[in-house]
């Protein structure tokens, strides 16, 4: 398989001809699923862990309508953009189709071997429901908090800790929640210590 986007997953018909026996994603290495609200930056920390500039970033959130594959050889896995949620500018429709697709996704999707949650580090309110979302899926996750750059000052950072500490003790008792992690896709701050995670997973050894 190529390196780099590989498919895009818009539509449920799509997922017998991947996943199933003869599926294109069958055979191809496990995966790592990046969810979150729309405009944290997923697609941008994909780019920012793989050192490349495979998936699309926007100003304007709703940017990823689709669930995109990118193939990286180097890291050993395919790293999975999903669309994001609560972009309250889509239709009811087209948001009723999207959390189909996502269902149908991870029933299919047998070898997704983590799910990486991320919250934007000034929003301090606790979205533990998609915490929960993520724990009844069965799939080990960890939990990102994106953006850390924009805290500017030494008492933002400070709020930003203890909401994140309360988070961490919330989903302690979780058996599938892993780690969490603070980045910045800006100046990247963070990234290789997730990075090094990423890849350890790989060998089976923390995953
Ligand atoms: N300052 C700062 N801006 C960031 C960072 N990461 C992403 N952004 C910006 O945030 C905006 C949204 O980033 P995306 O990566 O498109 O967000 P997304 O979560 O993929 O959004 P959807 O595809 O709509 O779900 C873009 O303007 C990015 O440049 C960061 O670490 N620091
Ligand atoms: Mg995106």
């Amino acid at each position: 398989m190529e390196e780099g986007h590989v498919v895009t997953l818009a539509d449920c018909a799509q997922l017998e001809g991947l996943f199933g026996p003869k599926g294109m994603l069958t055979y191809a290495d496990p995966r790592i699923a990046f969810i979150g609200r729309s405009n944290v930056g997923k697609s941008t920390l994909i780019n920012a862990i793989l050192e490349r500039k495979w998936a699309f970033s926007s100003k304007t959130p709703g940017k990823t309508r689709a669930i995109h594959f990118y193939n990286a050889k180097h890291l050993g896995s395919i790293f999975v953009d999903l669309p994001g949620f609560g972009f309250a500018r889509v239709s009811y429709q087209e948001r009723k189709s999207w959390e189909k697709l996502l269902e149908q996704y991870f029933r299919y999707d047998t070898k997704l071997r983590l799910l990486c949650l991320i919250f934007d580090s000034r929003r301090s309110e606790m979205d533990l429901h998609v915490a929960d979302f993520c724990a009844k899926l069965g799939i080990p996750f960890i939990v990102i908090f994106s953006k850390y750059d924009c805290l500017k000052n030494q008492k933002l950072r400070a709020e930003s800790q203890r909401h994140i500490a309360s988070m961490k003790e919330a989903l302690s008792a979780d058996e599938l929640f892993l780690s969490t992690f603070i980045v910045s896709s800006t100046t990247k701050d963070g990234i290789p210590a997730l990075r090094a995670f990423i890849q350890k997973g790989r060998h089976g050894s923390d995953l």
